[in-house]
């Protein structure tokens, strides 16, 4: 359901999205490429900054919401996806963002990803992938590659990194892609697709963090790594090819829509509705016999 606002502009530009806070991530942090992107994909996906709400985990990327005019909820470490779940159930017509780091999605809050696959909501879950903590400052991620030297792993991690790309097509994901903010028309609109995309939509954004991330992965080199699948060719139908090319994930940078499904499953929350539209009728005469025994025999039976 859209509100209509009166004090709400026909037409938003990027800046109507922009709240009056002002970052605090580092200089040259790749998340304000990531939130010029978000701003720009609101603006031409155009609802009024009241009909969005924008939950986060915890981390430097998840005080992403309190520098959008939606509303937000900056809620606890890992647990982005069940509350934007929550929300998009309770109010369907929100169009709902979740985003939260690499930790926050694959480490704590892990085990709530291919839940909120499976069950489909109609949101868009970005993850702003820096393969570090970088709040806590900078000890390893689960997407760290293998050697890293962190606070944590001195010597070097003894771990293969999680593949969030791969990870999410195993589980069914409906729309899963990867942009870099070095990229920012690229990057502006597949949020906006992932937004329009009617289900699930995953968005991992290679953002780098200038302080405590690897300085291969900065944003003056993504411009030369990066390889975008349209030009090789890539059908975005083709789920088993995007499971192969997002195999790559640690070595090459492919950016675009890996998997977009052609024929997307109901959302949940449209399952919900139609469900109380079901149960609308027998609970309706289950109502009537109630209040007809009661008038009937001046009251329920007991016992
Ligand atoms: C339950 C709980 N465990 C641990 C923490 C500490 N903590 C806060 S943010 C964070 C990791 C942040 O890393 P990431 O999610 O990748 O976000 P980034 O800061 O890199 O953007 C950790 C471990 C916490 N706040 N709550
Ligand atoms: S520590 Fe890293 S991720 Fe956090 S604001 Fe600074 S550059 Fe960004
Ligand atoms: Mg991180």
């Amino acid at each position: 359901m859209s509100v209509e606002c009166p004090l709400s502009p026909e037409v938003f530009t990027a800046k109507d999205y922009r709240s009056g806070l002002k970052p605090i991530w580092c200089p040259g942090c790749g998340d304000y490429g990531v939130v010029t992107a978000i701003y720009r994909a609101l603006a031409a996906i155009g609802r009024p900054p009241h009909e969005i709400a924008f939950i986060s985990g915890i981390g430097c990327s998840s005080r992403i919401p309190g520098y959008t005019t939606a509303y937000g909820f900056n809620t606890v470490h890992g647990r982005a996806l069940p509350i934007a779940q929550g929300i998009k159930m309770a109010s369907p017509g929100l169009l709902v963002l979740a985003a939260g780091g690499d930790g926050d999605g694959f480490s704590i809050g892990g085990g709530h990803v291919p839940h909120a696959i499976r069950r489909n909501p109609d949101l868009t879950y970005i993850v702003m992938d820096n393969q570090i903590y970088g709040l806590t400052k900078g000890q390893l991620s689960p997407t760290s590659p293998r050697g890293a030297k962190t606070s944590s792993s001195v010597y070097g991690s003894m771990e293969d990194p999680v593949n969030p790309l791969l990870y999410v097509l195993a589980y069914g994901a409906s729309f899963v892609a990867q942009g870099v903010p070095a990229d920012m028309e690229g990057l502006a609109k597949m949020i906006e697709e992932a937004i329009r995309f009617p289900g699930f939509a995953f968005v991992n954004i290679q953002s780098p963090c200038i302080t405590f991330g690897d300085p291969e992965t900065q944003l003056k080199t993504q411009k030369k790594r990066m390889r975008k699948l349209a030009d090789e060719g890539h059908d975005p139908a083709n789920r088993l090819r995007a499971m192969e090319l997002a195999q790559a994930y640690s070595e090459t940078l492919y950016t675009g829509v890996f998997y977009r499904n052609p024929a997307p499953p109901p959302t949940y929350e449209s399952q919900i509705r139609e469900r109380q539209r079901d149960l609308a009728g027998p609970v309706a005469a289950l109502e009537q016999l109630l209040q007809s025994n009661g008038t009937e025999n001046g009251g329920l039976a007991a016992g």
